[in-house]
This record gives C-alpha cells, sequence and structure tokens, in this order.
C-alpha cells in the first residue's frame, strides 16, 4: 500500500552514517513522501537499518535489495519501474548523503504539481554556483562539465549532472527504459536530454548542494569519461533517431499496490 502519490528514490551503497536520518527528514515534512530505498548489498548494513525502520513506517518505507554494486543508472531505472507498477503520480531522485536538503522536495514537486513543469531539476547553478564545502577544483569540473554538456546537446539546462530530480509519471512512461545505458553522471544527463527531446517542460529549481558530511565517496573515476564521451555519443545518436513517446500501458489492473 501507497500513503502517498509522491515517492523519493534514494539509492544506497554503504550509507549507514547517513540513512536513518534522511529517512526521518523526510518523513518529517510538511508534505507526505512515499521512500523507496534502492540497496547494491551495502556491506555496512545499510539495508538492516531500513528494514527496521519499517516498522515504524508501514505502507510509507520500501526497500529493494540488488546483488551488488551495480551503478547508480540502474538502481534508479529499477526505481521508477517499480514506481510505475505503483500509483505515483510525482517521482524523484535523491542521494543519501544528505548533499541533497530534503526541504527542497517540497518546491520540486511544487513546480511538477502547481508550476507547469513535467520535471524539476534541483540545480546548483541557476543562480551562479550554490555549492558548499566542494574543494574549489570538483565546483569547477562540475560547473564546466555542466556547459559543455550544455553546448554539445544543446538543451537550455544549466545543471545537466543534477541528481536532484523530480519526475511527473508521464515522462517516466514516455521513455524507453531499457535504452537508457549510461549508470554515473552521464545517466543523469542521458535522462534529462531524452526528456527535453521528447517535448517534455524541463525546468530548474535552485538549490544548494553540500558536500556529503558523512560516509564515503563511491564516485569512481571511469564515471567522468563516460559522462565526457557519453554526452558526444547521445547528440550524434540523437540525429539518427526518431524521439517518440512510449504509449502508457494501461495502469488499471496494477494500481493495486501490493
Ligand atoms: N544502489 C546504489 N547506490 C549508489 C551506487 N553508487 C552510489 N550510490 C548512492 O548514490 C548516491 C550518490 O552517490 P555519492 O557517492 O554521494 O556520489 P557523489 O555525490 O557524486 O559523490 P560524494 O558525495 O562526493 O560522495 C548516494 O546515496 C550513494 O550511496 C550504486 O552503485 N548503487
Ligand atoms: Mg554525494
Amino acid at each position: 500500500m501507497a500513503v502517498s502519490e509522491n515517492l523519493v528514490i534514494i539509492p544506497t551503497y554503504n550509507e549507514k552514517e547517513n540513512i536513518q536520518r534522511i529517512i526521518r527528514a523526510v518523513f518529517a515534512l510538511r508534505t507526505d513522501f512515499d521512500i523507496l530505498v534502492i540497496d547494491d548489498n551495502s556491506k555496512d548494513g545499510t539495508a538492516s537499518i531500513v528494514k527496521s525502520l519499517q516498522t515504524a513506517f508501514p505502507d510509507q518505507l520500501h526497500i529493494e535489495e540488488r546483488m551488488g554494486k551495480l551503478g547508480l543508472g540502474t538502481a534508479y531505472i529499477h526505481g521508477f519501474k517499480w514506481a510505475l507498477k505503483r500509483n505515483y503520480g510525482y517521482i524523484f531522485e535523491m542521494d543519501a548523503d544528505f548533499s541533497h536538503d530534503p526541504i527542497d522536495l517540497e518546491r520540486l514537486l511544487d513546480a511538477c504539481k502547481n508550476g507547469g513543469a513535467d520535471a524539476a531539476i534541483g540545480s546548483r547553478y541557476v543562480t551562479g554556483v550554490n555549492v558548499v564545502n566542494w574543494p574549489m577544483g570538483r565546483v569547477m569540473m562540475s560547473y564546466f562539465a555542466s556547459k559543455y554538456v550544455r553546448i554539445i546537446t544543446g538543451m537550455n539546462i544549466n545543471d545537466t549532472t543534477a541528481g536532484y530530480m523530480c519526475y511527473k509519471r508521464k515522462v517516466l512512461e514516455a521513455i524507453d527504459l531499457d535504452k537508457i545505458k549510461f549508470i554515473g553522471y552521464a545517466f543523469q544527463i542521458e535522462m534529462k536530454f531524452t526528456s527535453w527531446k521528447l517535448g517534455f517542460n524541463v525546468v530548474e529549481v535552485p538549490v544548494i548542494f553540500t558536500d556529503r558530511s558523512a560516509g564515503e565517496s563511491k564516485m569512481i573515476s571511469g564515471i567522468f569519461s563516460e559522462a565526457v564521451f557519453g554526452v558526444i555519443e547521445l547528440k550524434v545518436k540523437s540525429w539518427f533517431k526518431k524521439y517518440k513517446k512510449l504509449q502508457a500501458p494501461s495502469v488499471i489492473e496494477e494500481n493495486t499496490v501490493s
């Protein structure tokens, strides 16, 4: 059973320092959100922490456990499919490490629900650079990476690699999720690019992004080259591809939430 029509997907890999606090922070918001944690067999007991919290938040806190670290992109695809089988109208991506302030979930929701957006990006670069505690090198890298993606793809989006998102159900229904191939930062670019190519209104909501204060980074360097070359690949392929919205499957029978 779902409590809310809003689902926050939180991918985790070794987030024992953060997971309980982030879950409680989401459930403390004025707006109701359900949570789906996608845990990739964390060795530090992240999944057990989630499961022990489930009794406190029945029907509102869900977990999917995968066999191993399969990457952020496939974790989200798994979560999107899970959400679409159920009755969720607004589906969010959020990190576990408090880089994304849960309070902004309400602003992303508002942009989609009342502001005419089909997808809303929690964006670091709408009003300058809103990143706290990152070393200057990383800020520059991320900022210029976003500019680079913008130039190559032609998308009018400042923060193309952002991982804080709200998608309306119809956007995820229209995308052929099995064709999304990237897994790291390029996954975020590919999702935004595909949504934009399909004609959806993708807007940016300014947020402040804070570097993780607890737990370890999981991003590996291969993720960067995937993004650098992946963007060119996305663009070149788009010249030969017809972007067509998938028909939403009939959800009448699927609406029975388990
Ligand atoms: N399920 C799953 N989650 C992952 C995987 N890799 C990263 N995550 C989670 O995805 C979110 C973002 O990863 P981070 O390690 O914070 O990546 P980042 O924000 O670029 O880097 P730092 O904040 O500097 O560590 C966190 O909640 C991670 O636990 C993965 O392979 N599988
Ligand atoms: Mg992080």
